[in-house]
């Protein structure tokens, strides 16, 4: 019997995550929270793990520190999860500087490839929320015999500017790929949708060692997987897309297979976390054949007193909602609610106190965030803006960590 391929992941989590700020502040893009309990990276490590992929590096780099100790606290200290991943920071291994784009990120790892000794590599992104099955994607790729083998998705095509795409032959081939494109071509089949690159790639080792390696010689490249690298092997013929409809997970409903969501933006941070909410919600985070992983304080449960009420919403350990009224939202552990407080599409982070006769509207208000007695967020946008909070595109109000709303920010 052949020998079972050696496969090292590689997780990119250095992003900045500019256009998620405030919550990307003081923290690494997939370290922010998402859905009560869970940080962005949760979802790509725990598609990795689920999938039998246990050789797993996460590059970081900005304003990692939150994201490590996420890290050290649910995927190394786990005793069921062992010891598969690991986080390295930025090395400057290559001279005093930071990575100049994700593939430099890999090119200046270049120790963990000869170290582990990989016959493929997977690169994925951890700022997406899905479920995959990634050992579906890596027996495609070695399947095809290509170096390159990049996970696609239909996208509306009015959102396809903020991806890489892709247009591709019956085989899957790919015959041109186009980085966040000012106006993004349609499918043939259906002009109003893009193929968009989900930022996941499978490289067979060699084939990606020797384009990192031409990359860094490159002084014209910006050294970025999906504007420099991809591009680079479409050219040679040498990479095919993976249609993400054809993956399947054990427990998906007819809703969510196949649910892929970028949450670049707060309105897409938001959204998602609408997703999670409804009756039948799009995404379902109660699929425990293909659980997501993550780390949860020692907390007692969610208690409601007085005449505290929570509709369509997911409430955290920890919480304490003492009448106030609930409805469509997110509530974090150890979040505080008082009498008569309103908290309508709203998520809020750990540790939010919101007092008595408050108002939280189409609001994110991110760790212990402060809203007095009375204050009222996300119902005049003129003063939320003059306030100094973040009012994004489609109306909703984001507070930064630990401010008190009504004082200076
Ligand atoms: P973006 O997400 O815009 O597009 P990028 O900002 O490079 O691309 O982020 C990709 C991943 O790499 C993220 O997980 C990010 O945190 C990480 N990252 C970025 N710079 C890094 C660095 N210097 N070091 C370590 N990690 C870094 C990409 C592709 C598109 C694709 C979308 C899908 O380029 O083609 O459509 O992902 O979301």
């Amino acid at each position: 019997m052949a020998a079972r391929p050696r496969i090292l992941s590689i997780v990119l989590a250095g992003g900045e995550g500019k256009r998620l700020m405030p919550l990307t502040m003081d923290r690494a893009k997939p370290a922010v929270p998402f859905g009560g309990t869970y940080r962005l990276i949760d979802f790509v490590l725990s598609n990795l793990a689920n999938a039998e992929l246990r050789q797993i590096c996460v590059l970081t780099q900005y304003k990692s520190h939150s994201l490590d100790r996420h890290i050290s606290l649910t995927w190394r200290m786990s005793t069921m999860l062992g010891n598969y991943v690991t986080p390295v920071p930025a090395q400057q291994r290559l001279g005093p500087r930071w990575y100049q784009g994700s593939a430099d990120a890999i090119f200046q790892s270049m120790n963990l490839i000869t170290d582990e000794d990989p016959d493929y590599i997977v690169v994925f992104g951890a700022d997406n929320i899905y479920r995959m099955d990634v050992s579906q994607m890596v027996d495609a790729h070695i399947d095809s015999g290509l170096g390159c083998t990049v996970a696609g998705i239909r996208v509306p095509r009015n959102q396809a500017s903020a991806f890489g795409v892709i247009d591709a032959a019956q085989d899957n081939k790919i015959n041109s790929f186009l980085e966040k494109p000012e106006n993004p071509p349609g499918l043939a089949d259906d002009p109003e949708s893009s193929y968009a690159s989900m930022g996941n790639y499978v490289f067979t080792r060699t084939a990606l060692v020797d384009a990192l390696e031409a990359d860094a010689a490159d002084t014209d490249s910006r050294h970025d997987m999906g504007g420099d690298i991809i591009p680079g092997f479409v050219t040679k013929g040498d990479a095919q897309v993976y249609d993400f409809t054809g993956n399947s997970v054990p427990g998906a409903t007819a809703k969510d297979k196949n649910y892929w969501r970028d949450v670049g933006t707060i309105d897409a941070y938001h959204e998602a976390h609408m997703d999670l909410v409804s009756v039948d919600p799009i995404f379902n985070l109660y699929n425990d054949e293909w659980p997501i992983w993550t780390f949860i304080p020692q907390m007692p449960g969610a208690k409601f007193v007085l005449d505290g009420v929570a509709e369509d919403s997911i409430v955290s350990p920890g919480c304490i909602i003492s009448g106030g009224q609930v409805e469509s939202s997110v509530l974090s552990p150890n979040v505080r609610l008082q009498e008569r407080s309103v908290i309508n599409r709203s998520v809020l982070m750990s540790g939010v106190r919101v007092g008595a006769g408050a108002v939280v509207d189409n609001a994110i208000l991110d760790k212990n965030v402060v809203v007095p007695p009375g204050e009222q967020v996300g119902v005049d946008h003129e003063a939320d803006l003059a306030r100094g909070y973040t009012v994004s595109a489609a109306g909703i109000t984001v507070v930064g960590k630990g401010i008190t709303v009504g004082n200076p920010t």
